[in-house]
C-alpha cells in the first residue's frame, strides 16, 4: 500500500497530499506532527534521515522530497498528462519544479519562517533584516512565474501538471506567512484556480482536522 507521510498544513505536505487527492490515487496517510517532533522519533527517521516531511512508501520503496514525490505518483498515472512524456514538455515541468525548489520556495520560505513559524513555535519576533531580503526574493522570483502565466492558463500552457501543485504549494501560507502577492495579478489568478480544485478544499480540511 502507498503511504503519504506529512503534516498537511505544511506547504511541502499540502503539495503532495492535494495532488494525491487530485488524482484520486489510493493512499493511506500518516501523519508527521511536526508540533509534536514526530519528525525526529526513530521510526520516521528510518524512512527520512533528512528528519523532515513528507515522505512516501510504497513497499520497501521509500522516497523523500516533495517535488521527487509528485513525479513518482505522476508516474504511476501516466496516461493522465500531469507529467508529459515528450521531451520539451517532460523537461519544462521539471525545470518549473527545480525552479520551484531551488528559487521560489526558499524565497517564499523566508517570509513563511519569520512571519508564521517563529511565533507559532514561540521562537520570537520576525528579524527585520530576514524580512526584507525575504520580501526582496520574493519579489525577484514571483515577477518572474507573475510574467510567466501571462497568456498561459497553467504553469506549462493549457494543460495543469505537477508543477502547478509544486508551484501553488508555499502560496497556501500567503495569509501566515505574509507573502506579498499582491501586486501580481497573474499568480492570483492563476492560484485561484488551484484553489478552486475540490482536492485543495479536501486537503485543506485535512490540514484543519485536529492533531491531537
Ligand atoms: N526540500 C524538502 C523540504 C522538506 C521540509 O523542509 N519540510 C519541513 C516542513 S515544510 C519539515 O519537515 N521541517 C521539520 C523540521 O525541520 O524539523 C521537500 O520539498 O520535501
Amino acid at each position: 500500500m502507498l503511504t503519504i507521510h506529512a503534516f498537511p498544513s505544511s506547504p511541502r505536505g499540502f503539495k503532495v497530499l492535494s495532488f494525491a487527492n487530485h488524482i484520486a490515487i489510493p493512499y493511506e496517510f500518516k501523519l508527521v506532527d511536526l508540533t509534536k517532533g514526530e519528525q525526529t522519533q526513530p521510526g520516521y527517521v528510518a524512512i527520512n534521515p533528512n528528519k523532515r516531511m513528507p515522505s512516501l512508501t510504497d513497499g520497501n520503496f521509500t522516497l523523500w522530497e516533495s517535488n521527487a514525490i509528485l513525479v513518482y505518483l505522476a508516474t504511476l498515472k501516466p496516461d493522465a498528462g500531469f507529467l508529459p512524456a515528450d521531451p520539451k514538455g517532460h523537461a519544462d515541468v521539471l525545470r518549473w519544479m527545480f525552479w520551484e525548489s531551488c528559487s521560489f520556495d526558499p524565497a517564499c520560505a523566508i517570509l513563511i519562517f519569520e512571519n508564521f513559524v517563529k511565533g507559532f513555535f514561540g521562537r520570537g519576533a520576525p528579524d527585520p533584516a530576514e524580512v526584507e531580503k525575504g520580501t526582496a526574493q520574493f519579489n525577484k522570483f514571483a515577477g518572474v512565474l507573475d510574467a510567466h502565466l501571462n497568456g498561459r492558463k497553467w504553469v506549462c500552457g493549457d494543460s495543469l501538471t505537477i508543477a502547478d501543485f509544486s508551484l501553488a504549494a508555499p502560496l497556501t501560507m500567503t495569509e501566515g506567512g505574509k507573502l506579498p502577492v499582491e501586486p501580481f495579478g497573474e499568480i492570483k489568478r492563476w492560484y485561484a484556480q488551484m484553489a478552486a480544485l475540490p482536492a485543495w478544499a479536501k486537503t485543506a480540511a485535512m490540514a484543519a482536522r485536529p492533531t491531537a
